[in-house]
């Protein structure tokens, strides 16, 4: 049993090398982008057996990414190729601050991820981990996408324990519904939810989010530079955020995942959960791409371990 299997679809991205319009940028750097496969990146550089699971094109691409994602050590034998169909890429763009506004174009509409359903993936494969890490993007994908996230957010008997981050992509929805109904039908089969507050207004609001699941709830909503709180039955608790020079906001959520995913496998109180959640947060906003090197297990630990007044 490994510890986190995380499904989802991955592409080659594209990082601009000078900020500006889409229109205007020149020249691209390749990386590798995609919200499940960077919890499992990050979940296996902080030491933990990961496996992701997905579909990418018989390609170059796709060996690009298989290959990239194996060597932060994940296992990749349960990724399926697709002889049909190509590898999803994106691009993105830069402002002249981080905090700018950034486009984002994918190139994903009938990506072999697109086909996934569970007639074709490894469903043994997929519920082999103590944990099963999903997100909102798959079921926005195709209805067979859609199918296959029922079919894992289903409450069985003996299934892993279901992490859901609600991952809203508008740009993914749009033209057919705007998610928001799929999205709480799918937390609602989920152990542990995570939502950003933005995306939760989307849905209603936290409070309505926290509603609609069913107890005792594990929702944790990060409220951005604020910091996240944890819902869990009668207890809120509540974690600043650490200040961080920020590079690019992309992948911080992953990260985050990461961080209390790894606490939570190691049965830390939720307090340390968050705090862990913060520290690979805060390694992920200072570098331009999705992923960096989570801090080190035992400085982790020394560091969320520190007293209220000395954290943040
Ligand atoms: O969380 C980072 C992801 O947004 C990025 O890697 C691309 O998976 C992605 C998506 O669908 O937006």
């Amino acid at each position: 049993v490994v510890d986190v299997v995380a499904l989802g679809e991955s592409m080659v991205t594209f990082l601009p090398s000078v900020p500006g319009r889409l229109a205007d940028v020149p020249s691209f750097d390749r990386a590798i982008g995609g919200a499940e496969s960077n919890v499992a990146c990050v979940l296996a550089a902080a030491g933990h057996s990961v496996r992701w699971v997905g579909r990418v094109g018989a390609d170059g691409f796709g060996d690009h990414l298989v290959e990239a994602i194996g060597a932060y050590g994940v296992d990749v034998s349960a990724v399926r190729r697709d002889p049909d169909r190509p590898t999803g890429v994106y691009f993105r763009t830069a402002g002249d601050r981080a905090t700018d506004a950034h486009e984002v174009a994918y190139y994903r509409a009938g990506s072999a991820a697109s086909a996934m359903s569970a007639r074709n993936m490894d469903l043994d494969a997929i519920r082999s981990g103590r944990v099963l890490h999903l997100s909102g993007i798959t079921p926005a994908l195709s209805a067979d996408c859609l199918g296959l996230m029922r079919e894992l957010t289903a409450r069985r008997p003996g299934r892993p324990l279901v992490s859901f981050d609600v991952n809203h992509r508008p740009g993914l929805w749009r033209g057919h519904d705007d998610g928001s109904r799929v999205l709480l039908e799918l937390a609602r089969g989920a152990d542990i939810v995570f939502v950003g507050e933005d995306e939760a207004w989307g849905l209603g609001g936290a409070e309505a989010v926290r509603a609609a699941l069913p107890e005792p709830e594990l929702l944790v909503v990060k409220q951005g530079a604020t910091g996240a709180t944890a819902f869990h039955g009668p207890h809120a608790t509540s974690v600043p955020a650490l200040t961080v020079d920020v590079v690019a906001a992309v992948g911080a959520g992953d990260a985050f995942a990461s961080g209390f995913l790894s606490a939570t496998l190691r049965d830390l109180p939720v307090r340390d959960r968050l705090r862990h959640g913060h520290l690979m947060a805060a390694a992920a906003l200072t570098v331009p791409g999705d992923l960096a090197a989570p801090p080190a297990r035992d400085h982790a630990d020394r560091l969320a371990a520190l007293d209220d007044d000395a954290w943040g």
